[in-house]
């Protein structure tokens, strides 16, 4: 072992040496957008329409606009309790697949407009991209390529209807960070099959708005995780390959989502969708199936503690508003997750590094149970498997815990540690590893 540096924790971040900061590019490497948009890591999902008064998951395009009818709406309400929780935005479902637009569209009598709610003068895109702007969050949208209700569904005509559809919202109320292409479809063996202009819809959606993500099965920007439960695989890829894959059926397999490729050709982070209750609607019936802060914190370590990012929809119920039940347990996740993280007991430590190993020497031994660790990703994702051990005496180093991927944030559960020196060992790497930040915590047991 050789020392390259000596560096005293001021921060949390063990900045790369100089060796490390002039590394090239090691594969596909994130755009800025996608690098903003890992830092984001935890915003919430919004599923409202017409499928939260008539108490079903999937509309069928043919009810009644007039149910839609918010009582006391408030996105104002959604927006503060986001800003709240710590969640950096709210992706709302513009449209789902019952094809009802929750702003007047042009493109559709199926709309705000046509319900009795607001007299017909509501624009829900409005009133939350207003909320968002107020509140400092920001705002994605759900637009569902699947449509149950418009006519020209099934056929070439829907692509225009689509790509109109996304330049009346991504033109006109703001700039969003990222954009929802759901991969559903219902339509049963008798249904309409529509061929989906997908090149155009993305080249449409980035000459709007250039700075957007867009979601999907498989990107292009981000993808989805294989399974609706907020889960990543521990090994974790940004890289996925794509070609010979479409969206909805002809995806990747679910396990491929939830762990990436190894080699994969694109970069396209993972995002883990799930509902903080039963289901992606509210149904007052699931009142008693709301994930305690507790659980959301254990999804939170399998999602963005494994290098991807939290969807966690917080649907708004038939008045308009975040029910106190839901809000309660973001506010107590919200605390978990700040008392975790309050006290990094690395912060004064010593370190030296090597090419291939962190050590940290500390003046005297501390407890922790949880470590975070972060790669410079703007590099490309390097690392592949990693080994920690630790002791009281510099000679003598225990095995404490193993991982793989790392990527943009890794945190590892360990169990309960009181030692002075711990060494970070990367075993295998694809080029010279660049850990960028390294902290260390004493976290409650939180159930
Ligand atoms: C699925 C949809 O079919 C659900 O209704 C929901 O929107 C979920 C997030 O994605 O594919």
């Amino acid at each position: 072992m050789y020392k390259i540096k000596i560096i005293h924790f001021i921060l949390v971040a063990v900045l790369c040496s100089n060796a490390a900061c002039t590394q090239k590019n090691i594969g596909p490497i994130p755009t800025q957008e996608q690098l903003a948009w890992h830092d984001k890591e935890f915003y919430l999902f919004m599923h409202f329409g017409p499928n939260t008064f008539t108490d079903v998951e999937w509309g069928h395009g043919s009810e009644d606009p007039n149910v839609f009818n918010p009582t006391a709406i408030d996105c104002n309400q959604w927006a503060s309790i986001a800003k709240a929780a710590g969640a950096k935005g709210i992706i709302i479902t513009a449209k789902h697949h019952d094809g009802f637009c929750l702003w007047p569209s042009k493109y559709s009598t199926h709309t705000v407009r046509e319900s009795k709610w607001m007299n017909g003068k509501g624009d829900v895109l409005k009133m939350l991209s207003e909320a968002c702007k107020k509140q400092g969050i920001e705002m994605g949208v759900y637009i569902s390529p699947w449509d149950r209700n418009h006519p020209d569904y099934g056929t070439p005509k829907y692509n225009d209807v689509y790509i109109n559809t996304m330049k009346e919202i991504l033109t006109g109320y703001g700039n969003f960070f990222e954009l929802w292409w759901d991969g559903a479809n219902g339509e049963g063996p008798n249904g309409k099959k529509q061929e989906y202009d997908f090149t155009r819809f993305k080249d449409s959606a980035l000459k709007y708005q250039p700075q957007l993500v867009i979601f999907s099965d498989i990107g292009p920007h981000v993808r989805w995780v294989g399974n609706e439960n907020g889960i990543i695989n521990e090994t974790n890829w940004n890289l996925l390959d794509t070609v010979g894959f479409k969206r909805g059926e002809g995806a990747p397999p679910n396990d491929t989502l939830n762990r990436g490729n190894y080699n994969g050709k694109h970069w396209i982070g993972a995002e883990a969708d799930v509902s903080i209750r039963k289901g992606w609607f509210y149904h007052p019936n699931e009142d008693s199936t709301v994930k305690s802060g507790a659980t959301l914190f254990d999804l939170y370590l399998k999602s963005v503690g494994r290098g991807g990012n939290m969807l966690l929809n917080v649907p708004p119920n038939r008045a308009g508003l975040i029910s106190g039940i839901d809000s309660a347990a973001l506010m107590q996740f919200k605390k978990i997750r700040e008392e975790a993280f309050a006290n990094n007991v690395f912060k004064d430590a010593k370190i030296l590094r090597t090419k291939n190993s962190i050590e940290i020497h500390l003046k005297k031994a501390v407890n922790f149970n949880t470590l975070v660790l972060k790669e410079a990703i703007s590099k490309g994702q390097r690392i592949v498997q990693f080994e920690v051990s630790g002791g009281n005496n510099l000679k003598f180093f225990n095995p404490i815990a193993k991982g793989t991927t790392i990527g943009h944030k890794r945190i590892i559960r360990i169990p309960q540690q009181s030692i002075q020196y711990i060494r970070i060992l990367v075993t295998e790497s694809k080029g010279l590893p660049i850990i960028s930040e390294v902290a260390a915590y004493q976290v409650q047991n939180t159930h």
